[in-house]
Protein backbone atom coordinates (compact mmCIF):
# COMPACT_ATOMS: atom_id res chain seq x y z
CA UNK A 1 0.00 0.00 0.00
CA UNK A 2 1.53 3.27 -0.96
CA UNK A 3 -0.18 5.68 -2.92
CA UNK A 4 -4.13 7.05 -2.20
CA UNK A 5 -6.75 6.71 -4.47
CA UNK A 6 -10.14 8.41 -5.58
CA UNK A 7 -12.30 6.09 -3.09
CA UNK A 8 -10.17 6.43 0.11
CA UNK A 9 -11.30 8.74 3.00
CA UNK A 10 -9.62 9.79 6.34
CA UNK A 11 -11.66 9.30 10.02
CA UNK A 12 -9.80 11.14 12.85
CA UNK A 13 -11.90 10.33 15.85
CA UNK A 14 -11.57 12.59 18.95
CA UNK A 15 -9.17 15.24 19.00
CA UNK A 16 -10.36 17.50 21.75
CA UNK A 17 -8.83 18.91 24.42
CA UNK A 18 -10.35 16.79 27.34
CA UNK A 19 -8.75 13.51 25.63
CA UNK A 20 -5.17 15.70 25.71
CA UNK A 21 -3.00 16.05 28.85
CA UNK A 22 -4.43 18.14 31.21
CA UNK A 23 -8.09 17.60 30.07
CA UNK A 24 -10.55 15.77 31.78
CA UNK A 25 -9.89 12.41 30.66
CA UNK A 26 -6.28 13.45 29.53
CA UNK A 27 -4.58 11.02 27.65
CA UNK A 28 -0.61 10.32 28.32
CA UNK A 29 1.59 11.13 25.45
CA UNK A 30 -2.13 12.16 23.05
CA UNK A 31 -0.32 15.34 22.02
CA UNK A 32 2.04 13.43 20.51
CA UNK A 33 0.06 12.18 17.79
CA UNK A 34 -1.15 15.40 16.97
CA UNK A 35 1.34 16.63 14.57
CA UNK A 36 1.03 13.11 12.85
CA UNK A 37 -2.22 13.23 12.18
CA UNK A 38 -1.71 17.01 11.17
CA UNK A 39 0.52 15.49 8.17
CA UNK A 40 -2.40 12.70 7.43
CA UNK A 41 -4.59 15.77 7.02
CA UNK A 42 -2.86 17.46 5.13
CA UNK A 43 -2.20 14.83 2.49
CA UNK A 44 -6.02 14.28 2.02
CA UNK A 45 -6.82 17.85 2.00
CA UNK A 46 -4.02 18.36 -0.87
CA UNK A 47 -5.57 15.08 -2.46
CA UNK A 48 -9.32 16.41 -2.57
CA UNK A 49 -10.06 13.50 -0.48
CA UNK A 50 -12.94 13.14 2.00
CA UNK A 51 -11.84 13.73 5.80
CA UNK A 52 -14.29 13.02 8.51
CA UNK A 53 -13.48 13.90 12.41
CA UNK A 54 -15.48 12.70 15.01
CA UNK A 55 -16.40 14.60 18.28
CA UNK A 56 -17.02 13.22 21.44
CA UNK A 57 -19.83 15.78 22.48
CA UNK A 58 -22.01 14.54 25.53
CA UNK A 59 -24.94 16.52 27.38
CA UNK A 60 -24.46 17.29 31.01
CA UNK A 61 -25.03 14.46 32.87
CA UNK A 62 -24.28 11.94 30.07
CA UNK A 63 -24.85 8.30 31.38
CA UNK A 64 -21.16 7.18 30.83
CA UNK A 65 -20.27 10.09 34.07
CA UNK A 66 -19.35 8.62 36.84
CA UNK A 67 -21.94 11.09 39.20
CA UNK A 68 -24.57 8.72 36.71
CA UNK A 69 -22.81 5.74 37.16
CA UNK A 70 -20.91 5.67 34.48
CA UNK A 71 -16.86 4.81 33.97
CA UNK A 72 -15.93 7.92 33.10
CA UNK A 73 -14.92 11.95 34.51
CA UNK A 74 -17.19 14.15 33.10
CA UNK A 75 -15.71 14.92 29.82
CA UNK A 76 -16.57 16.29 26.32
CA UNK A 77 -19.17 18.03 27.51
CA UNK A 78 -21.16 19.92 23.74
CA UNK A 79 -19.51 23.38 23.61
CA UNK A 80 -17.37 23.10 26.34
CA UNK A 81 -14.05 24.60 26.12
CA UNK A 82 -13.01 19.95 26.64
CA UNK A 83 -14.82 19.71 23.68
CA UNK A 84 -13.28 21.63 21.15
CA UNK A 85 -9.77 20.67 19.12
CA UNK A 86 -6.56 22.30 20.70
CA UNK A 87 -5.76 25.79 19.64
CA UNK A 88 -4.23 25.79 16.46
CA UNK A 89 -5.56 22.65 15.36
CA UNK A 90 -6.22 22.73 11.58
CA UNK A 91 -9.21 21.70 10.49
CA UNK A 92 -9.66 21.58 6.58
CA UNK A 93 -12.77 23.64 5.74
CA UNK A 94 -14.20 20.26 3.64
CA UNK A 95 -14.12 18.18 6.41
CA UNK A 96 -17.17 16.97 7.79
CA UNK A 97 -17.47 16.64 11.57
CA UNK A 98 -19.20 14.34 13.25
CA UNK A 99 -20.90 14.57 16.48
CA UNK A 100 -21.17 11.33 18.15
CA UNK A 101 -22.70 9.85 22.04
CA UNK A 102 -25.17 13.12 22.00
CA UNK A 103 -27.68 11.13 23.41
CA UNK A 104 -28.05 11.27 27.47
CA UNK A 105 -28.63 7.87 27.78
CA UNK A 106 -26.54 6.43 25.33
CA UNK A 107 -23.11 5.41 24.94
CA UNK A 108 -21.51 5.31 21.74
CA UNK A 109 -17.78 4.71 21.34
CA UNK A 110 -17.94 4.09 17.32
CA UNK A 111 -18.32 6.83 15.08
CA UNK A 112 -20.90 4.81 13.00
CA UNK A 113 -23.35 4.34 15.98
CA UNK A 114 -26.34 6.89 15.93
CA UNK A 115 -24.51 8.84 13.24
CA UNK A 116 -24.82 9.78 9.08
CA UNK A 117 -21.41 9.14 8.54
CA UNK A 118 -22.21 5.48 6.99
CA UNK A 119 -24.46 7.23 4.46
CA UNK A 120 -21.79 9.83 3.64
CA UNK A 121 -19.43 7.52 3.08
CA UNK A 122 -21.86 5.61 0.76
CA UNK A 123 -22.80 8.64 -1.05
CA UNK A 124 -18.93 9.57 -1.79
CA UNK A 125 -18.22 5.93 -2.87
CA UNK A 126 -15.61 5.20 -0.08
CA UNK A 127 -14.40 2.17 0.18
CA UNK A 128 -11.14 2.36 2.01
CA UNK A 129 -10.81 4.37 5.16
CA UNK A 130 -8.19 5.77 7.14
CA UNK A 131 -8.35 5.47 10.76
CA UNK A 132 -6.94 6.78 13.41
CA UNK A 133 -7.09 9.52 17.00
CA UNK A 134 -7.97 8.53 20.49
CA UNK A 135 -8.58 6.56 21.97
CA UNK A 136 -7.52 3.30 20.42
CA UNK A 137 -9.00 0.88 22.88
CA UNK A 138 -12.74 3.31 22.85
CA UNK A 139 -13.44 5.32 19.45
CA UNK A 140 -10.56 3.54 17.12
CA UNK A 141 -11.41 0.11 18.02
CA UNK A 142 -15.53 0.49 17.75
CA UNK A 143 -15.15 3.04 14.50
CA UNK A 144 -12.58 -0.13 13.12
CA UNK A 145 -14.97 -2.61 14.00
CA UNK A 146 -18.43 -1.16 12.61
CA UNK A 147 -16.25 -0.41 9.23
CA UNK A 148 -15.43 -3.63 9.21
CA UNK A 149 -18.48 -5.47 9.19
CA UNK A 150 -19.56 -2.65 7.01
CA UNK A 151 -17.59 -4.08 4.12
CA UNK A 152 -14.67 -1.00 4.22
CA UNK A 153 -11.61 -2.11 3.96
CA UNK A 154 -9.43 -0.15 6.53
CA UNK A 155 -6.55 1.03 7.56
CA UNK A 156 -4.95 1.62 10.86
CA UNK A 157 -2.99 4.74 11.20
CA UNK A 158 -0.28 2.91 13.78
CA UNK A 159 1.72 6.63 14.76
CA UNK A 160 -1.41 8.47 14.70
CA UNK A 161 -3.38 6.52 17.80
CA UNK A 162 -3.04 6.51 21.44
CA UNK A 163 -4.93 4.54 23.92
CA UNK A 164 -6.61 5.50 27.33
CA UNK A 165 -5.65 2.02 28.75
CA UNK A 166 -7.45 1.87 32.06
CA UNK A 167 -6.05 -2.02 32.12
CA UNK A 168 -2.62 -1.92 31.36
CA UNK A 169 -2.38 -3.49 27.38
CA UNK A 170 -5.83 -2.66 26.39
CA UNK A 171 -4.55 -0.77 23.73
CA UNK A 172 -1.81 -3.15 22.61
CA UNK A 173 -4.58 -5.75 22.95
CA UNK A 174 -7.21 -3.15 20.62
CA UNK A 175 -4.70 -2.91 18.10
CA UNK A 176 -4.11 -6.94 18.08
CA UNK A 177 -8.12 -6.96 17.73
CA UNK A 178 -8.23 -4.37 14.69
CA UNK A 179 -5.80 -6.56 12.81
CA UNK A 180 -7.33 -9.31 13.18
CA UNK A 181 -10.43 -8.26 11.72
CA UNK A 182 -8.46 -7.25 8.56
CA UNK A 183 -7.32 -3.74 9.43
CA UNK A 184 -3.73 -2.87 7.88
CA UNK A 185 -1.54 -0.71 9.81
CA UNK A 186 -0.09 1.78 8.19
CA UNK A 187 2.48 4.78 8.87
CA UNK A 188 2.69 8.44 7.30
CA UNK A 189 6.88 7.45 6.35
CA UNK A 190 5.09 4.20 4.88
CA UNK A 191 2.55 6.06 2.54
CA UNK A 192 4.01 7.27 -0.83
CA UNK A 193 4.24 11.47 -0.66
C1 LIG B 1 -14.12 7.78 24.28
C2 LIG B 1 -13.73 7.53 26.51
C3 LIG B 1 -14.87 8.23 26.81
C4 LIG B 1 -13.72 7.54 22.88
C5 LIG B 1 -15.28 8.48 24.56
O1 LIG B 1 -14.53 7.87 21.99
O2 LIG B 1 -12.60 7.03 22.63
N1 LIG B 1 -13.36 7.31 25.26
N2 LIG B 1 -15.63 8.69 25.83
ZN1 LIG C 1 -17.16 10.12 26.02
Amino acid sequence: MATLSPHDALLIADIQNDFLPGGALGIRGADAVIPVLEAYLHRFETQGLPIFLTRDWHPPGHCSFREQGGPWPAHCVAGTPGSLPPEGFHTPPAAVVIYKAIEPDREAYSAFQDTLLHRHLHALGVRRLFIGGLATDYCVLNSVKDARRLGYDVRLLKDGIKAVDVQPGDGRRAEEEMIRLGAVPVTLEAMAA
